[in-house]
């Protein structure tokens, strides 16, 4: 069995996380999805619209998930392709190069973002829309 590991916040989720799930999947037969910590995110200079139990719960509904663990820290990388037997780090194409250090322990892989969607522009245009600001598109 091909095991496959990504890592991220996947906080509102959206067609931009699940294009990048599909894609992962699609490299191996069982993908890890390592969850951001809302510690963790704070860490990361984010703070998430949902906690990590709601993120959790979403993500675990997504058919190309099989299995989810926390993401704590920064330095857990190499501990967890170990401990999991992951044969495949993927990221998306925003990370290029951050990760080459795992080449050492298993295949890594950036993954082209998609373009015109993150989880900031969702929030945004939702509030805008609330605001009644927002100028629909034709
Ligand atoms: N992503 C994407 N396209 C988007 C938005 C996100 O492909 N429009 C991808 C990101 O490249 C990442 C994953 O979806 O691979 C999750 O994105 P985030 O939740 O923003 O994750 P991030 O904060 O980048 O956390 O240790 C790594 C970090 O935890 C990654």
């Amino acid at each position: 069995m091909k095991k496959v590991i990504t890592y991220g916040t996947f906080d509102v989720l959206h067609y931009g996380h699940i294009r990048l799930l599909k894609r992962a999947k699609e490299l191996g037969d069982y993908l890890i999805v390592a969850l951001s910590t809302d510690e963790f995110n704070a860490l990361k200079g984010k703070k998430s619209f949902y906690p990590y139990e709601i993120r959790k719960e979403l993500l675990k509904s997504i058919k190309y998930v099989d299995q989810i663990i926390p993401e704590e820290n920064w330095e857990q990388k190499i501990t967890d392709v170990k401990k999991y037997g992951i044969d495949v780090f993927v990221i998306g194409s925003d990370w290029q190069g951050k990760f080459d250090f795992l080449k050492e322990f298993c295949e890594v892989v950036y993954l082209e973002r998609t373009d015109g969607i993150s989880s900031t522009k969702v929030r945004n245009e939702i509030q805008q829309s609330l605001d009644g600001t927002k100028h629909e598109t034709i």
